[in-house]
């Protein structure tokens, strides 16, 4: 029997879903997946399922978990290499992964993820320009002091679990972003458990497709 339950919404759409699901795996927790299909907001049986209403939500071993950065620390826990070894670099990968959770929502709002699906991005707000150049310059940072592929070094960690759906978005819309960027969001992209949420995603039923997400 599973040590819990980590429950998500559908792969095709729910970032937040994704990054509580690459923590859950990277730390190699025995939870059971509950996914449940967006409804396109105020999805009625998540709020049942979840104390606030939202996906990722993590109960394991008696802890019960939500809010994708909080389910990120207390996988660290298990995991402590989710987060460099080094204090500074640590300082930093905490700062950024933070600053992933509490912002860029202009970015948010314009390329929703939709990681099946190829659009058109070049209508984006100033604002949402302004979030992928700052995302862009965390990137360049990060990876420049450690060398890449992935923020931190040569292993997929939390900051790269908060940056990952943005990865999906970028492939998506297709923004203009740095060669540094660009090497960054292949390396991402062709992580086993990112493969496997893709290829997930691609198996959800036609009826779980909301128009909003799609072309
Ligand atoms: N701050 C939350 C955001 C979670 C969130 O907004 N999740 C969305 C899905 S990506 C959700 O549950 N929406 C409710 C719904 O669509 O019914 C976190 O970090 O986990």
């Amino acid at each position: 029997m599973a040590d819990g339950r980590l429950v998500i919404g559908t792969k095709m759409y729910s970032s937040w879903s994704l990054r509580g699901w690459l923590a859950v795996h990277l730390a190699k927790l025995d939870v059971e997946e509950v996914l449940i299909p967006l409804a396109g907001g105020a999805t009625s049986s998540i709020k049942d399922a979840t104390p606030a209403g939202l996906v990722p939500y993590l109960e394991h071993q008696g802890a019960k978990v939500w809010e994708s950065l909080a389910i990120l620390e207390y996988c660290a826990e298990f995991a402590p290499h989710l987060w460099p070894a080094d204090r500074r670099a640590r300082a930093q990968a905490r700062s950024i992964a933070a600053e992933m959770h509490a912002g860029f929502r202009a970015l948010r709002m314009a390329m929703p993820m939709t990681i099946l699906n190829t659009r058109d991005g070049s209508t984006a707000p100033p604002e949402a320009l302004a979030d992928i150049a700052r995302i862009d310059a965390i990137w360049r940072d990060a990876l420049a002091a450690s060398g890449g592929p992935f923020l931190f070094g040569a292993e997929f960690g939390g900051a790269d679990v908060m940056y990952a759906p943005v990865v999906c978005r970028f492939l998506t819309w297709g923004p203009e972003v740095s060669a540094e960027a660009r090497a960054y969001m292949a390396a991402v992209r062709a992580h086993p458990l990112m493969q496997r949420w893709y290829d997930e995603a691609a198996r959800e039923p036609a009826e779980w497709k909301l128009a909003k997400y799609e072309p």
